[in-house]
């Protein structure tokens, strides 16, 4: 048989992250994983994220980033796509042939190509476009999509917890928060449920802990 790539003893990642950010959903899927990494970290303060040396490792600027070896993987549900599969004995990914592989890929891609386009223009008040030109048609679809699969929970795919609840879990936690997504009994409960996680507790305790480091 080929070996698998979490067949390889060389799974140590580069992990690119600014604390406070969209990246601590990756920060909290390598704790859950108990993944090897080392950590190369971004100042947003001065703006490191927008400088040459940065921009010659991920030219969008932007974290997440991670490099394995010498790929370089960018946007949060190929992030969470490749780690929890090359860190499979975690089992936070329904592998290819289980029948929830599907909706797996879809709701981790959904929230990429969907959920935040929609809660980016609902928070910056932007006029929407047409529906049917839209990437997600309305914001009141997406809502609704959302909420109907939480009712089914208790996670995103039913009885089992994967790294789509990770990414979910954490992105709803800090949108209620600021309000820009709507808190509904079903959607506290299920950011309750999942950032309570021991390993989501230890990953917020290590994002405040680098955003002190920062601040000093
Ligand atoms: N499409 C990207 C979005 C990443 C993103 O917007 N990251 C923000 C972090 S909150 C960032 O790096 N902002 C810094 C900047 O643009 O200067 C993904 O899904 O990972």
């Amino acid at each position: 048989m080929r070996p698998t790539i979490s067949d390889c003893a060389d799974r140590k990642i580069t992990f690119f992250h600014a604390p406070r950010s969209r990246s601590g959903g990756t920060l909290s899927l390598l704790e859950e994983l108990d993944a090897d990494y080392e950590l190369h970290l971004l100042n947003f303060k001065t703006g490191e994220q927008r400088q040459s040396a940065y921009r010659a490792i991920n030219p969008m600027g932007k974290v997440p980033a991670i490099r394995h070896r010498d790929a370089l993987i960018t946007e949060q549900p190929a992030v969470f796509l490749y780690l929890a599969d090359l860190y499979a004995e975690a089992r936070l990914a329904p592998p290819m042939g289980d029948p929830l592989r599907g909706p797996y890929l879809r709701w981790l891609v959904y929230y990429g190509s969907s959920f935040e386009p929609a809660v980016v223009d609902r928070s910056s008040k932007r006029d929407a476009v047409p529906p049917s030109t839209s990437p997600y048609g309305t914001w009141d679809d997406v809502f609704n999509t959302l909420t109907a699969q939480l009712a089914q929970g208790p996670y995103m795919l039913g009885e089992r917890f994967t790294s789509v609840d990770v990414l979910w879990g954490g992105a709803l936690h800090w949108m209620t928060m600021f309000k820009i997504v709507q808190e509904t009994p079903d959607i506290r409960a299920y950011i309750d449920r999942v950032i309570t996680r021991p390993a989501m507790q230890r990953a917020a305790a290590k994002d405040a802990e680098l955003a002190a480091q920062q601040a000093a």
